[in-house]
């Protein structure tokens, strides 16, 4: 929590703050001051100290300024509507709540950290502060619940876009991974309300891990970040950019002209296999040749006896 607020104070200034105005401010020891500065340092900030003078935040790059990409958007013309908080549970839970309440399409809900970040299934997503992205966008799509593994796609290739449009390489893991370097950088969540089978709200929830240099250790062999593969921190605040456009525009042309218009894209950036994968659905595995994907998104998996599964869902084992 402090160096949450060290932060805060940290970016409010565009000249030296004072180690003894911060811990004034704050209430805390010059001690514990100097270790939120430590720990903000660790988290990629670039923060210089200056005996007599105090410190100053440098680099931006790690900082997620919620009005700068807000001004951004509006400049592109994206009309989406920023709803930031440093600290979240979840993102994806806060933009369910503000969609049952009626929050409009486009509300975009993001967050600095998440204490619990969620993936399908209940399993958990790390969002440790200040070093990824976290976002959830509420869309109102004219759609039925069956669309919702090709809504998934869409978003899956409009990240795809955006990573690329960064000069990245992405590949999309079928079906809401998008990898780097055979490792995933990002995570896509698709949640839905409404009524029978009719949409009233799908909400987007989308994980980027940005400037994570260490990943707690069940996720060193399996995760990546923008950063690690650059080699150089980069810039929340242009990876949600690129992100946010993106998405808009691909979810327009899908709500307009349904997934066939996005699928060249999707098959684009798909992650294609020359052997035989294993999918895990329901605790289920199928082994088989992919065939590539249905126009509904499910995944067509040829098994050596040559019957054809189509997988509606699941996890591609390995890579
Ligand atoms: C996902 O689930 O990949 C969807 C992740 C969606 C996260 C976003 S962040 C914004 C919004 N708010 C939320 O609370 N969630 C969404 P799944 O395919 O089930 O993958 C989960 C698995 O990915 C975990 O079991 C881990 O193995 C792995 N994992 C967890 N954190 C990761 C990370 N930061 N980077 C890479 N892999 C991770």
């Amino acid at each position: 929590m402090g160096a949450e607020e060290t932060l805060k104070l940290l970016r409010q200034s565009s000249t030296y703050v004072s180690g003894e105005k911060i811990s004034s401010s704050l209430k805390l020891s010059r001690t514990a001051v100097w270790k939120h500065i430590q720990s903000l340092r660790a988290m990629g900030y670039d923060i210089k100290a200056v005996r007599n003078r105090g410190y100053l935040l440098v680099d931006e790059t790690a900082v997620l300024s919620p009005d700068k990409l807000q001004a951004r958007l509006d400049e592109a013309g994206v009309p989406v509507t920023i709803d930031h908080t440093p600290s979240l549970p979840s993102t994806q839970t806060k933009a369910m709540r503000l969609a049952a309440e009626g929050a409009p399409a486009y509300t975009v809900v993001s967050a600095d950290e998440q204490t619990g970040g969620r993936g399908r299934l209940g399993r958990p997503w790390s969002t440790p502060f200040g070093t990824a992205l976290a976002i959830s966008i509420i869309f109102r799509p004219e759609m039925d619940m069956r669309e919702a593994p090709t809504a998934t796609l869409t978003a899956a290739a409009a990240v795809a876009e955006a990573l690329e449009e960064m000069n990245f390489r992405p590949q999309i893991k079928w079906p809401n991974d998008i990898l780097l370097n055979g490792k995933k950088v990002c995570g896509i969540l698709t949640e839905m309300q409404g009524e029978a089978s009719r949409v009233s709200s799908l909400v987007m929830g989308i994980g980027i891990n940005v400037n994570t240099e260490q990943f707690p250790e069940q996720l060193q062999e399996i995760a990546t970040s923008l950063a690690i593969v650059r080699g150089a921190p980069v810039s929340r605040e242009e990876t949600a950019f690129h992100l946010l456009a993106e998405l808009y525009e691909r979810m327009i042309q899908f709500q307009l002209d349904g997934f066939q218009a996005v699928r060249p894209l999707w098959g684009k950036h798909a992650l294609s296999y020359t052997k035989p994968v294993t999918v895990v659905q329901n605790r289920q595995r199928v082994t088989g040749i992919m065939k590539g994907i249905e126009t509904d998104g499910t995944l067509l998996l040829e098994a050596e006896d040559g019957t054809v599964h189509s997988i509606v869902s699941g996890d591609i084992e390995g890579i």
